[in-house]
Protein backbone atom coordinates (compact mmCIF):
# COMPACT_ATOMS: atom_id res chain seq x y z
CA UNK A 1 0.00 0.00 0.00
CA UNK A 2 1.32 3.69 -1.29
CA UNK A 3 1.13 6.13 1.50
CA UNK A 4 1.26 8.50 -1.62
CA UNK A 5 4.23 9.80 -4.06
CA UNK A 6 8.07 11.00 -2.96
CA UNK A 7 8.87 13.72 -5.36
CA UNK A 8 12.41 14.29 -4.66
CA UNK A 9 14.31 17.22 -7.38
CA UNK A 10 17.40 15.45 -8.67
CA UNK A 11 20.02 16.11 -6.61
CA UNK A 12 23.17 18.27 -7.42
CA UNK A 13 25.83 15.94 -5.25
CA UNK A 14 26.21 12.67 -4.15
CA UNK A 15 25.00 12.28 -0.71
CA UNK A 16 26.19 9.92 1.51
CA UNK A 17 23.15 8.32 3.39
CA UNK A 18 21.32 11.27 5.31
CA UNK A 19 20.61 11.29 9.26
CA UNK A 20 17.22 10.71 9.02
CA UNK A 21 17.09 9.78 12.46
CA UNK A 22 15.61 13.39 13.69
CA UNK A 23 13.01 13.45 10.61
CA UNK A 24 11.15 10.47 11.53
CA UNK A 25 11.37 11.12 15.42
CA UNK A 26 10.31 14.33 14.93
CA UNK A 27 7.84 13.56 12.49
CA UNK A 28 6.16 11.42 15.17
CA UNK A 29 5.02 13.68 17.06
CA UNK A 30 4.03 16.15 14.38
CA UNK A 31 0.12 16.30 13.69
CA UNK A 32 -0.01 14.36 10.41
CA UNK A 33 -1.11 15.39 7.34
CA UNK A 34 -4.88 14.22 7.08
CA UNK A 35 -5.18 10.63 5.59
CA UNK A 36 -7.66 8.76 4.19
CA UNK A 37 -7.06 5.91 7.00
CA UNK A 38 -7.05 6.98 10.42
CA UNK A 39 -3.25 6.86 11.28
CA UNK A 40 -2.56 4.28 14.90
CA UNK A 41 -2.03 6.07 17.66
CA UNK A 42 0.96 4.64 20.16
CA UNK A 43 -0.23 2.40 23.05
CA UNK A 44 -0.06 3.37 26.50
CA UNK A 45 2.37 2.42 28.30
CA UNK A 46 2.34 -0.10 31.68
CA UNK A 47 2.83 1.81 35.05
CA UNK A 48 6.57 0.41 35.69
CA UNK A 49 6.27 -1.52 39.68
CA UNK A 50 8.49 0.52 41.95
CA UNK A 51 8.82 -2.74 43.75
CA UNK A 52 10.69 -4.50 40.72
CA UNK A 53 13.19 -1.24 40.17
CA UNK A 54 14.03 -1.46 44.04
CA UNK A 55 14.54 -5.16 43.65
CA UNK A 56 16.95 -4.38 41.08
CA UNK A 57 18.93 -1.67 43.29
CA UNK A 58 19.09 -4.49 45.93
CA UNK A 59 20.88 -6.91 43.43
CA UNK A 60 22.98 -4.05 42.73
CA UNK A 61 23.89 -3.32 46.50
CA UNK A 62 24.10 -6.96 47.51
CA UNK A 63 27.12 -7.06 44.60
CA UNK A 64 28.66 -3.96 45.28
CA UNK A 65 29.02 -5.66 48.97
CA UNK A 66 30.33 -8.87 47.73
CA UNK A 67 32.69 -7.08 45.67
CA UNK A 68 34.73 -4.74 47.71
CA UNK A 69 32.36 -1.84 48.02
CA UNK A 70 32.00 -1.21 44.50
CA UNK A 71 30.47 -1.54 41.02
CA UNK A 72 33.49 0.36 39.27
CA UNK A 73 34.92 -0.28 35.75
CA UNK A 74 37.49 -3.03 35.95
CA UNK A 75 36.62 -4.15 39.12
CA UNK A 76 34.55 -7.79 39.59
CA UNK A 77 31.25 -5.84 40.67
CA UNK A 78 31.58 -4.30 37.26
CA UNK A 79 31.20 -7.67 36.01
CA UNK A 80 28.96 -8.91 37.91
CA UNK A 81 26.58 -6.35 37.67
CA UNK A 82 26.59 -6.60 34.18
CA UNK A 83 25.73 -10.36 34.49
CA UNK A 84 22.77 -9.83 36.97
CA UNK A 85 21.16 -7.52 34.31
CA UNK A 86 22.14 -9.96 31.36
CA UNK A 87 20.51 -13.16 32.87
CA UNK A 88 17.06 -11.30 33.23
CA UNK A 89 17.36 -9.92 29.41
CA UNK A 90 18.13 -13.30 27.86
CA UNK A 91 15.18 -14.75 30.13
CA UNK A 92 13.04 -12.21 29.04
CA UNK A 93 13.44 -12.98 25.28
CA UNK A 94 15.65 -10.07 24.81
CA UNK A 95 18.49 -10.70 21.93
CA UNK A 96 22.05 -9.96 24.19
CA UNK A 97 24.94 -8.62 23.28
CA UNK A 98 28.44 -7.65 25.51
CA UNK A 99 30.52 -5.73 23.78
CA UNK A 100 34.07 -5.99 24.90
CA UNK A 101 36.48 -2.43 25.19
CA UNK A 102 39.85 -1.86 26.93
CA UNK A 103 40.31 1.47 28.96
CA UNK A 104 42.97 2.76 31.55
CA UNK A 105 44.41 -1.10 31.32
CA UNK A 106 41.07 -2.74 32.34
CA UNK A 107 38.79 -4.51 30.18
CA UNK A 108 35.15 -2.93 29.97
CA UNK A 109 31.85 -4.21 28.62
CA UNK A 110 28.66 -2.82 27.02
CA UNK A 111 25.59 -5.07 27.61
CA UNK A 112 23.40 -4.29 24.31
CA UNK A 113 19.33 -5.53 24.21
CA UNK A 114 17.50 -6.13 21.45
CA UNK A 115 13.75 -6.71 21.32
CA UNK A 116 13.05 -9.01 17.92
CA UNK A 117 10.70 -6.84 15.84
CA UNK A 118 10.03 -3.14 14.74
CA UNK A 119 11.61 -1.50 11.96
CA UNK A 120 15.24 -2.19 11.59
CA UNK A 121 15.68 1.02 10.24
CA UNK A 122 14.43 3.12 13.32
CA UNK A 123 16.19 2.17 16.01
CA UNK A 124 14.76 3.72 19.51
CA UNK A 125 17.74 3.33 21.69
CA UNK A 126 17.17 3.81 26.01
CA UNK A 127 20.44 3.87 27.92
CA UNK A 128 22.22 3.64 31.26
CA UNK A 129 25.59 3.61 32.43
CA UNK A 130 26.02 0.04 34.64
CA UNK A 131 29.28 0.96 36.45
CA UNK A 132 29.43 2.99 39.95
CA UNK A 133 32.73 5.64 41.12
CA UNK A 134 34.96 2.97 43.18
CA UNK A 135 34.21 4.95 46.00
CA UNK A 136 31.05 3.13 46.63
CA UNK A 137 28.16 1.00 45.22
CA UNK A 138 26.55 3.57 43.77
CA UNK A 139 22.97 2.84 43.71
CA UNK A 140 21.91 6.61 42.57
CA UNK A 141 24.99 7.06 40.29
CA UNK A 142 23.62 4.86 38.78
CA UNK A 143 22.00 2.16 39.55
CA UNK A 144 18.80 3.99 39.55
CA UNK A 145 18.81 4.40 35.49
CA UNK A 146 20.47 1.09 35.14
CA UNK A 147 17.34 -0.22 37.16
CA UNK A 148 14.63 1.99 35.22
CA UNK A 149 16.03 1.08 32.01
CA UNK A 150 16.38 -3.04 33.05
CA UNK A 151 12.65 -2.76 34.18
CA UNK A 152 11.42 -0.90 31.09
CA UNK A 153 13.09 -3.89 28.92
CA UNK A 154 11.35 -6.34 31.18
CA UNK A 155 7.81 -4.51 31.00
CA UNK A 156 8.24 -4.37 27.21
CA UNK A 157 8.75 -8.45 27.07
CA UNK A 158 5.85 -8.67 29.65
CA UNK A 159 3.97 -6.69 26.78
CA UNK A 160 4.81 -8.88 24.40
CA UNK A 161 5.00 -5.42 22.98
CA UNK A 162 5.06 -5.22 18.44
CA UNK A 163 6.27 -1.83 18.64
CA UNK A 164 6.70 -0.07 14.56
CA UNK A 165 10.58 1.07 15.83
CA UNK A 166 13.09 -1.62 16.78
CA UNK A 167 13.63 -1.40 20.43
CA UNK A 168 17.29 -1.31 21.77
CA UNK A 169 18.12 -0.86 25.27
CA UNK A 170 21.80 -0.63 26.60
CA UNK A 171 24.04 -0.46 29.77
CA UNK A 172 27.52 1.15 29.48
CA UNK A 173 30.87 0.48 30.88
CA UNK A 174 33.48 2.89 32.47
CA UNK A 175 30.84 6.19 31.86
CA UNK A 176 32.71 7.04 35.10
CA UNK A 177 35.99 7.30 33.15
CA UNK A 178 34.66 9.76 30.37
CA UNK A 179 32.12 7.72 28.82
CA UNK A 180 34.14 5.40 27.23
CA UNK A 181 31.83 2.84 26.72
CA UNK A 182 29.10 4.83 24.87
CA UNK A 183 31.78 6.75 22.64
CA UNK A 184 33.77 3.17 21.96
CA UNK A 185 30.04 2.21 20.66
CA UNK A 186 28.83 4.77 19.05
CA UNK A 187 32.19 4.77 17.04
CA UNK A 188 32.39 1.56 16.27
CA UNK A 189 29.54 1.41 14.77
CA UNK A 190 29.42 1.30 10.68
CA UNK A 191 27.67 5.01 9.66
CA UNK A 192 24.24 3.15 8.37
CA UNK A 193 24.05 1.50 11.37
CA UNK A 194 24.40 4.93 13.17
CA UNK A 195 21.78 6.27 10.95
CA UNK A 196 19.02 3.78 11.64
CA UNK A 197 19.21 5.11 15.63
CA UNK A 198 15.81 7.58 15.43
CA UNK A 199 17.08 8.87 19.21
CA UNK A 200 18.99 7.83 22.24
CA UNK A 201 17.00 7.98 25.51
CA UNK A 202 19.51 8.61 28.54
CA UNK A 203 18.44 8.36 32.12
CA UNK A 204 21.76 9.11 34.83
CA UNK A 205 21.05 9.65 38.49
CA UNK A 206 16.82 9.64 38.27
CA UNK A 207 16.30 8.47 42.00
CA UNK A 208 18.38 11.52 43.96
CA UNK A 209 16.98 12.03 47.50
CA UNK A 210 16.38 15.40 47.37
CA UNK A 211 15.42 15.41 43.93
CA UNK A 212 14.38 17.96 40.97
CA UNK A 213 12.53 16.99 37.83
CA UNK A 214 14.92 17.53 35.04
CA UNK A 215 14.41 17.16 31.51
CA UNK A 216 17.04 17.03 28.58
CA UNK A 217 16.43 19.91 25.87
CA UNK A 218 18.27 18.54 23.21
CA UNK A 219 16.05 16.62 20.87
CA UNK A 220 12.80 19.10 20.75
CA UNK A 221 10.83 15.97 19.94
CA UNK A 222 11.76 13.38 22.58
CA UNK A 223 11.70 16.77 25.61
CA UNK A 224 8.10 17.01 24.42
CA UNK A 225 7.47 13.76 25.20
CA UNK A 226 8.64 13.85 28.54
CA UNK A 227 7.22 16.88 29.20
CA UNK A 228 3.88 16.19 28.53
CA UNK A 229 4.10 13.17 30.66
CA UNK A 230 5.02 15.40 33.60
CA UNK A 231 2.59 17.98 33.08
CA UNK A 232 0.23 15.00 32.57
CA UNK A 233 0.98 14.28 36.70
CA UNK A 234 1.10 17.71 37.28
CA UNK A 235 4.98 18.11 38.21
CA UNK A 236 6.85 20.69 36.60
CA UNK A 237 9.74 20.42 34.97
CA UNK A 238 13.25 22.32 34.60
CA UNK A 239 15.63 21.99 31.61
CA UNK A 240 18.14 19.49 32.76
CA UNK A 241 21.67 22.57 32.30
CA UNK A 242 24.24 20.72 33.98
CA UNK A 243 24.48 17.83 31.70
CA UNK A 244 26.24 18.68 28.61
CA UNK A 245 28.67 16.44 27.31
CA UNK A 246 28.20 14.86 31.23
CA UNK A 247 27.03 11.79 30.70
CA UNK A 248 25.91 9.05 28.04
CA UNK A 249 23.87 10.75 25.65
CA UNK A 250 26.83 13.14 24.64
CA UNK A 251 28.42 10.56 22.71
CA UNK A 252 25.31 9.91 20.58
CA UNK A 253 24.79 13.80 20.24
CA UNK A 254 27.86 14.50 18.85
CA UNK A 255 27.12 11.62 16.10
CA UNK A 256 24.00 13.86 15.30
CA UNK A 257 21.91 11.23 16.54
CA UNK A 258 18.79 13.04 18.31
CA UNK A 259 18.93 12.35 22.28
CA UNK A 260 16.80 13.08 25.77
CA UNK A 261 16.57 11.95 28.68
CA UNK A 262 16.15 12.65 32.49
CA UNK A 263 17.71 13.71 35.84
CA UNK A 264 16.85 14.33 39.26
CA UNK A 265 20.26 16.31 40.00
CA UNK A 266 23.81 15.63 41.73
CA UNK A 267 26.01 17.69 43.26
CA UNK A 268 24.68 21.06 42.89
CA UNK A 269 22.67 22.61 45.61
CA UNK A 270 18.83 22.92 45.74
CA UNK A 271 17.17 26.50 45.45
CA UNK A 272 14.50 27.88 47.49
CA UNK A 273 12.06 28.00 44.35
CA UNK A 274 12.83 24.50 43.44
CA UNK A 275 11.99 23.32 46.66
CA UNK A 276 8.86 25.08 46.77
CA UNK A 277 7.69 23.35 43.51
CA UNK A 278 8.99 20.16 44.22
CA UNK A 279 9.13 19.58 48.08
CA UNK A 280 12.65 18.37 49.67
CA UNK A 281 15.03 20.86 51.51
CA UNK A 282 16.36 23.99 50.03
CA UNK A 283 20.28 24.63 50.24
CA UNK A 284 20.89 20.60 50.65
CA UNK A 285 22.42 18.65 47.53
CA UNK A 286 20.09 17.13 44.98
CA UNK A 287 21.97 14.10 46.03
CA UNK A 288 24.62 14.33 48.91
CA UNK A 289 26.26 11.09 48.63
CA UNK A 290 27.12 12.16 44.70
CA UNK A 291 30.29 9.81 44.24
CA UNK A 292 30.54 8.74 47.81
CA UNK A 293 30.73 5.61 50.01
CA UNK A 294 26.98 6.92 51.35
CA UNK A 295 25.10 6.22 47.52
CA UNK A 296 23.62 3.12 48.80
CA UNK A 297 19.82 1.88 48.77
CA UNK A 298 19.43 4.15 51.09
CA UNK A 299 20.13 7.36 49.16
CA UNK A 300 16.68 6.80 46.44
CA UNK A 301 14.01 8.88 47.14
CA UNK A 302 11.19 6.50 45.88
CA UNK A 303 8.54 9.31 44.51
CA UNK A 304 11.57 9.96 41.94
CA UNK A 305 12.52 6.73 40.96
CA UNK A 306 9.01 5.79 40.63
CA UNK A 307 8.00 8.68 38.08
CA UNK A 308 11.06 8.55 36.18
CA UNK A 309 10.56 5.15 35.38
CA UNK A 310 7.33 5.45 34.33
CA UNK A 311 8.08 8.33 32.13
CA UNK A 312 10.75 6.19 30.63
CA UNK A 313 8.09 3.27 29.60
CA UNK A 314 5.92 6.10 28.47
CA UNK A 315 8.65 7.43 25.90
CA UNK A 316 9.22 4.14 24.78
CA UNK A 317 5.81 3.21 24.04
CA UNK A 318 5.02 6.09 22.93
CA UNK A 319 8.12 7.10 20.55
CA UNK A 320 8.31 3.03 20.00
CA UNK A 321 4.87 2.24 18.78
CA UNK A 322 3.57 5.78 16.87
CA UNK A 323 2.49 5.18 13.33
CA UNK A 324 5.70 6.32 11.21
CA UNK A 325 4.83 9.77 9.68
CA UNK A 326 3.51 9.37 5.95
CA UNK A 327 6.37 9.59 3.81
CA UNK A 328 5.07 12.69 2.26
CA UNK A 329 6.85 14.55 -0.90
CA UNK A 330 10.22 15.46 -0.12
CA UNK A 331 12.03 18.22 -1.89
CA UNK A 332 15.40 18.22 -1.37
CA UNK A 333 19.02 20.26 -2.33
CA UNK A 334 22.04 19.37 -1.73
CA UNK A 335 24.20 21.66 -2.65
CA UNK A 336 26.33 23.48 0.11
CA UNK A 337 26.41 27.00 0.68
CA UNK A 338 29.61 28.38 2.70
CA UNK A 339 28.98 29.89 6.22
CA UNK A 340 30.56 33.29 6.19
CA UNK A 341 32.09 33.23 10.01
CA UNK A 342 30.78 35.91 12.15
CA UNK A 343 29.17 37.53 9.22
CA UNK A 344 26.20 37.85 7.07
CA UNK A 345 23.39 35.15 6.47
CA UNK A 346 23.41 32.94 3.27
CA UNK A 347 20.46 31.29 1.92
CA UNK A 348 19.72 27.93 0.22
CA UNK A 349 16.91 28.17 -2.01
CA UNK A 350 14.33 25.66 -2.65
CA UNK A 351 11.97 25.63 -5.76
CA UNK A 352 8.45 23.82 -5.00
CA UNK A 353 6.11 23.55 -7.55
CA UNK A 354 2.89 21.68 -9.11
CA UNK A 355 1.57 21.50 -5.20
CA UNK A 356 -2.12 22.97 -4.67
CA UNK A 357 -3.20 24.99 -1.83
CA UNK A 358 -0.96 25.99 1.41
CA UNK A 359 1.46 23.96 2.89
CA UNK A 360 0.73 21.96 5.83
CA UNK A 361 0.55 22.60 9.45
CA UNK A 362 3.34 20.16 10.00
CA UNK A 363 5.75 21.23 7.63
CA UNK A 364 8.51 18.99 8.22
CA UNK A 365 12.14 21.12 7.66
CA UNK A 366 14.66 18.51 7.54
CA UNK A 367 18.15 20.43 8.11
CA UNK A 368 21.84 18.99 7.68
CA UNK A 369 24.71 21.65 8.38
CA UNK A 370 28.14 21.12 8.88
CA UNK A 371 29.60 23.89 11.52
CA UNK A 372 31.76 23.42 14.66
CA UNK A 373 30.35 25.51 17.80
CA UNK A 374 27.04 25.37 16.69
CA UNK A 375 25.78 27.80 18.96
CA UNK A 376 27.04 30.22 16.96
CA UNK A 377 24.36 29.64 14.23
CA UNK A 378 20.82 31.43 14.18
CA UNK A 379 18.74 29.65 11.40
CA UNK A 380 15.16 30.46 10.11
CA UNK A 381 13.27 29.33 7.46
CA UNK A 382 11.56 31.83 4.76
CA UNK A 383 8.25 31.35 3.35
CA UNK A 384 8.09 32.42 -0.86
CA UNK A 385 6.21 35.38 0.52
CA UNK A 386 9.24 36.22 2.81
CA UNK A 387 7.69 35.44 6.14
CA UNK A 388 10.28 34.04 8.10
CA UNK A 389 10.02 30.82 10.36
CA UNK A 390 12.90 30.72 13.46
CA UNK A 391 14.05 27.61 13.41
CA UNK A 392 16.98 27.84 15.58
CA UNK A 393 18.52 30.82 17.75
CA UNK A 394 22.25 31.55 18.80
CA UNK A 395 23.31 29.76 21.91
CA UNK A 396 26.92 30.59 23.59
CA UNK A 397 26.97 27.25 25.27
CA UNK A 398 25.89 24.70 23.05
CA UNK A 399 29.29 23.87 22.09
CA UNK A 400 28.67 20.36 20.07
CA UNK A 401 29.12 20.34 16.41
CA UNK A 402 26.57 20.00 13.64
CA UNK A 403 22.60 20.88 13.19
CA UNK A 404 21.52 17.58 11.79
CA UNK A 405 17.78 17.67 13.01
CA UNK A 406 14.05 18.26 12.00
CA UNK A 407 12.00 20.86 12.96
CA UNK A 408 7.98 21.20 12.15
CA UNK A 409 6.36 25.00 11.62
CA UNK A 410 3.08 25.46 11.33
CA UNK A 411 3.42 27.04 7.37
CA UNK A 412 -0.56 26.47 6.83
CA UNK A 413 -0.91 30.17 6.39
CA UNK A 414 1.65 29.81 3.32
CA UNK A 415 1.05 29.03 -0.44
CA UNK A 416 2.49 25.65 -1.28
CA UNK A 417 4.06 26.46 -4.56
CA UNK A 418 7.37 28.98 -5.06
CA UNK A 419 10.70 29.43 -3.57
CA UNK A 420 11.17 28.40 -0.03
CA UNK A 421 14.61 29.53 1.42
CA UNK A 422 16.71 28.31 4.77
CA UNK A 423 18.93 31.60 5.81
CA UNK A 424 21.33 30.98 8.37
CA UNK A 425 23.58 33.48 9.85
CA UNK A 426 26.76 32.74 12.08
CA UNK A 427 26.81 35.22 14.73
CA UNK A 428 29.83 34.56 16.77
CA UNK A 429 33.70 34.23 15.52
CA UNK A 430 35.60 31.54 15.31
CA UNK A 431 33.56 28.02 14.37
CA UNK A 432 32.96 28.08 10.97
CA UNK A 433 30.94 25.87 8.47
CA UNK A 434 28.61 25.17 5.71
CA UNK A 435 24.97 24.07 4.71
CA UNK A 436 25.10 20.50 3.45
CA UNK A 437 21.82 19.61 2.47
CA UNK A 438 18.20 20.78 3.36
CA UNK A 439 15.22 19.00 2.74
CA UNK A 440 10.98 20.21 2.79
CA UNK A 441 8.41 17.26 3.35
CA UNK A 442 4.81 18.22 2.80
N1 LIG B 1 28.30 12.83 35.03
C1 LIG B 1 27.31 11.99 35.70
C2 LIG B 1 26.47 12.75 36.68
C3 LIG B 1 25.95 14.00 36.13
C4 LIG B 1 26.34 15.25 36.51
N2 LIG B 1 25.61 16.18 35.81
C5 LIG B 1 24.75 15.50 35.00
C6 LIG B 1 23.81 15.98 34.08
C7 LIG B 1 23.10 15.04 33.34
C8 LIG B 1 23.30 13.69 33.50
C9 LIG B 1 24.26 13.21 34.42
C10 LIG B 1 24.95 14.14 35.17
C11 LIG B 1 28.01 10.91 36.48
O1 LIG B 1 28.74 11.25 37.43
O2 LIG B 1 27.79 9.76 36.13
ZN1 LIG C 1 29.00 9.52 38.45
ZN1 LIG D 1 26.21 8.78 36.38
CA1 LIG E 1 31.71 31.34 14.27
Amino acid sequence: MSFGTTRRLPRTTSRRAAAVAALVLAGLLAAPAATSAAAPTALAAPDIPLANVKAHLTQFQSIATANGGNRAHGRTGYRASLDYVKARLDAAGFTTTVQQFTSSGSTGYNLIADWPGGDPGQVLMAGAHLDSVTSGAGINDNGSGSAAVLETALAVSRAQLQPTRHLRFAWWGAEELGLVGSRYYVNNLPAAERARISGYINLDMVGSPNPGYFVYDDDPAIEKVFKDWYSGIGVPTEIETEGDGRSDHASFKNAGIPVGGLFTGAGRTKTAAQASKWGGTAGVAFDRCYHSSCDTTANIDDTALDRNSDALAHAVWTLGTAAPPPPGDVYETTTDVAIPDNGAAVTSALTVSGRTGNAPAALRVGVDIKHTWRGDLVIDLLAPDGSAYRLKNSSGSDSADNVITTYTVDASSEAANGTWRLRVQDVAAQDTGYIDSWKLTF
